[in-house]
């Protein structure tokens, strides 16, 4: 198997890249799979040399799509993380950027007939179990990536892919608030847990001594600041409901400061160990979900949008996404628009 070329498809998507395949094509073992897929990406390895994956967590990701199993969805994915210098490989959490891949990848491949002008296609996320819609641009029924939309983290423009989800609360962790409290205190810091697409750990950048305009390079190399959220994040991830988060991407870790160019709020995260370029599509809705409850770290920072809007600010721009409320002030929807871009499609060989 190892020696034989899968069909993938390599797509930017969003402010990620990753390699897409049929699940099919893949051994149903998942050992014997992920053996396959950290040898095509050239995992462990910092450089990823012997790999097609960019070194970076961000450029370091597979989908894997079927047919869906369930009658309310078209396509089932699976998001897996690979790390990059470790032979681990997670499905610990969904990932919102290569979801915006999926619905291209899943007409590319042959999985979806594509409509005349645009495709609405439901994607059953397994990780979460959650349904997305994701709307793709395919005019004279064939996948376009060219289009006037552009994404903060991402040079020039694509064609817009929208993404919406209906109930994403408690998508790994089983709550919004998967400790049962807005606030906690770990390790003297004070911390709200929370899960609306991704389990995210808010923090107050004052508390480690931060303003919240340090570069993603500053943040890198603070070796000090990545101990203590990482003492922090090993504690809390038991009590999200995670279990011992010693060897998983979640929770990410979020400092959070007033903004700076008329969005909400300001965000720096840690996914879990290297410093984000931007945020996380499904990070970025738990961010905003969080500056909508009162006593949450975050809410006395935020500028309160008065309608759906909220640019979550981040180290490269900000991230835009809609956040449904009912009268009672509670979330009840949420989206995105995103793009992509196919970069390559072919064939990825494991080593022999
Ligand atoms: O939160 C990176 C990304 C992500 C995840 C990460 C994501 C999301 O930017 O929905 O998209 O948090 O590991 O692609």
């Amino acid at each position: 198997m190892s020696g034989m070329g899968l069909n993938c498809l390599w797509l930017r998507a969003g402010t990620s890249k990753g390699a897409y395949f049929v699940a099919r094509d893949l051994p149903t073992d998942p050992a014997m799979r992920d053996k396959i897929l950290l040898q095509i990406m050239g995992s462990p390895d910092p450089h990823q040399i012997d790999g097609i994956g960019g070194a970076d967590p961000l450029c370091s990701k597979v989908a894997i799509l079927a047919p869906s199993s369930r009658p309310d969805a078209d396509i089932d994915y699976l998001f897996l993380q690979i790390f990059v210098d470790q032979p681990i490989i997670s499905d610990a959490q969904g990932c919102g950027n290569i979801l915006a891949g999926v619905g291209p990848a899943a007409i590319e491949m042959g999985l979806i007939h594509a409509q005349a002008r645009e495709t609405t296609i439901r994607i059953h996320m397994l990780n979460t179990g959650d349904i997305a819609r994701a709307t793709v641009q395919t005019p004279d029924g064939a996948v376009t990536y060219r289009g006037d939309t552009c994404i903060d983290g991402v040079p020039g423009s694509a064609a817009p892919i929208r993404l919406l989800f209906d109930d994403i609360a408690g998508s790994m962790c089983g709550a919004l608030l998967p400790t049962g409290r807005v606030r906690d205190v770990i390790q003297g810091v004070t911390v709200t847990a929370i899960d609306n697409g991704m389990p995210v750990v808010l923090l107050d950048a004052a508390e480690f001594g931060l303003d919240g305009a340090e570069t993603r390079m500053m943040l890198e190399e603070n070796s000090g600041l990545k101990t203590r959220l990482e003492a922090i994040r090993l504690e809390i991830g038991p009590m999200m409901g995670l279990g011992d988060v010693s060897n998983a991407s979640v929770p990410k870790m979020t400092l959070l400061s007033a903004p700076r160019h008329g969005g909400v709020i300001s965000t720096q995260s840690f996914i879990p160990h290297r410093a984000h370029a931007s945020i996380g599509v499904f990070a970025a809705i738990s961010v905003a979900t969080g500056c909508c409850l009162e006593g949450a770290v975050g809410y006395d920072l935020a500028q309160h949008p008065a309608g759906t809007h909220f640019a979550i600010e981040h180290p490269s721009g900000a991230a835009e996404v809609v956040i449904e409320r009912d009268p009672s002030g509670q979330v009840t929807g949420a989206g995105t628009v995103r793009t992509a871009r196919k970069l390559f499609q072919g064939q990825a060989f494991a080593r022999d």
